[in-house]
């Protein structure tokens, strides 16, 4: 072949693998991107860092498995920083790369919502893997998946649980004003009025306020049996801190959003005795965990586990096996998650006609010497 020619076939295969989306690097196989989205940096970085990691876990296994012949996977992991803007500007970025596959993200409901409409608008699949607010799925979009029960069914699962198993009677609201935080503290006061209970107060607070103490002053001369706070661990963590120094000594309950070690970090002694409620089943009576944190342990073992690295974990693995039985082809990817009946850390995943996980089981966690155990 003459110089010419092999200039033409090196153009001409350049130019098809590209447009396909699939890079090939002699002897790597094609190049398939999974994105991973969430807060890498920030008040809430180790949740995200935690979720990159299960990710990273997920995606070196079945490299090393050799999961598709010819087939390399990467990760690409992008901040937004828990801000929808940043959220949706990652999301172009990603609908810009065609070897990108699938999304695992967001980890806000405030960030998901808003990219979700650039996913739907480029026909890419994403499964959130954290963010419960029941907004994502109701927005009609055939490629948008969760794998986390919703706000609705934990807020009311919070409200029951404490009024079957505690003699509280009347709490004091506090939510971030985030689609998450006064989601779920809006359902928790439905329920828990609905059952009888008063709610003594109903207050916001704002992302990434440090001092409580006015709003606390305020709570406490109201007498009540509980703080229920919707929102993420930073915020949290200091609430239940600032209200024990000040006397109002009842517990904090909250939900997904404050169930990390992190959270006892920052309350340090206030957090004995507060509650939280997290999707899904504890880790100790699901077969496949075990496996998964010795595997987390092995590979991280300076870090520590949280709440949605499992949950990362399989929705990658979601991810692969519907690349496995789709192929390169975007739009047969969100057929095959439609259908996936998916055995994981977690236990089965399968999808609803929204996107929503059927799996809506909810536990109750409290504080205990420093750590979170389980309550039930
Ligand atoms: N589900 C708790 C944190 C993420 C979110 O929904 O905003």
């Amino acid at each position: 072949m003459n110089k010419f020619l092999c200039f033409l076939l090196l153009i001409f295969t350049g130019i098809y693998l590209n447009g396909c989306g699939m890079k090939k690097e002699a002897g790597e196989g094609k190049l398939v991107r999974i994105a991973l989205v969430c807060p890498l940096t920030g008040d809430i970085a180790a949740m995200g860092q935690g979720m990159k990691n299960a990710a990273t876990l997920a995606i070196e296994e079945a490299n090393e498995n050799k999961v598709l012949n010819d087939v390399r996977f990467e990760l690409l992991a992008l901040d937004d920083r828990g801000d929808p803007k940043e959220a949706v500007n990652a999301a172009y970025q990603i609908a810009s790369d065609k070897a990108v596959y699938g999304v695992v993200g967001h980890l806000n409901s405030g960030c998901s919502i808003p990219a979700s409409l650039v996913y739907n608008r480029y026909n890419i699949m994403m499964i959130s893997p954290a963010s419960t607010n029941p907004k994502l799925t109701l927005q009609g979009f055939k490629n948008v998946f969760r794998i986390c029960a919703t706000d609705d069914v934990q807020g009311s699962f919070a409200a029951k649980f404490i009024c079957k198993n505690s003699a509280i009677v009347q709490v004091a609201i506090i939510h971030d004003k985030t689609p998450y935080g006064q989601g779920l503290a809006e359902e928790f006061k439905k329920t828990f009025q609905g059952l009888g209970g008063k709610i003594l107060s109903f207050e916001g607070i704002n992302l990434g306020d440090r001092d409580f103490k006015a709003l606390l002053i305020k709570i406490k001369s109201l007498n009540p049996g509980a703080i229920y706070f919707g929102g993420m661990y930073q915020e949290g963590g200091l609430i239940s801190r600032q209200a024990k120094e000040l006397g109002l000594g009842v517990p904090l309950i909250g939900g997904d959003g404050i169930y990390t070690q992190e959270y006892i970090k920052i309350a340090a002694n206030a957090s004995e005795g507060d509650m939280a409620t997290m999707i899904g089943t504890p880790h100790e009576k699901l077969p496949k965990a075990n496996d998964f944190i010795e595997k987390y342990k092995a590979r991280f073992p300076n870090r520590e586990m949280q709440p949605y690295d499992p949950y990362t974990y399989d929705t990658v693995n979601i991810i692969i096996e519907a690349i496995k039985a789709a192929g390169m082809d975007r739009a047969k990817i969100i057929e095959q998650i439609r259908a996936i009946s998916y055995d994981g850390v977690i236990g089965t995943t399968q999808f609803d006609e929204k996107g929503d996980t059927l799996n809506k089981e909810i536990s109750c966690y409290f504080v205990k010497d420093g750590k979170w155990l389980t309550a039930q």
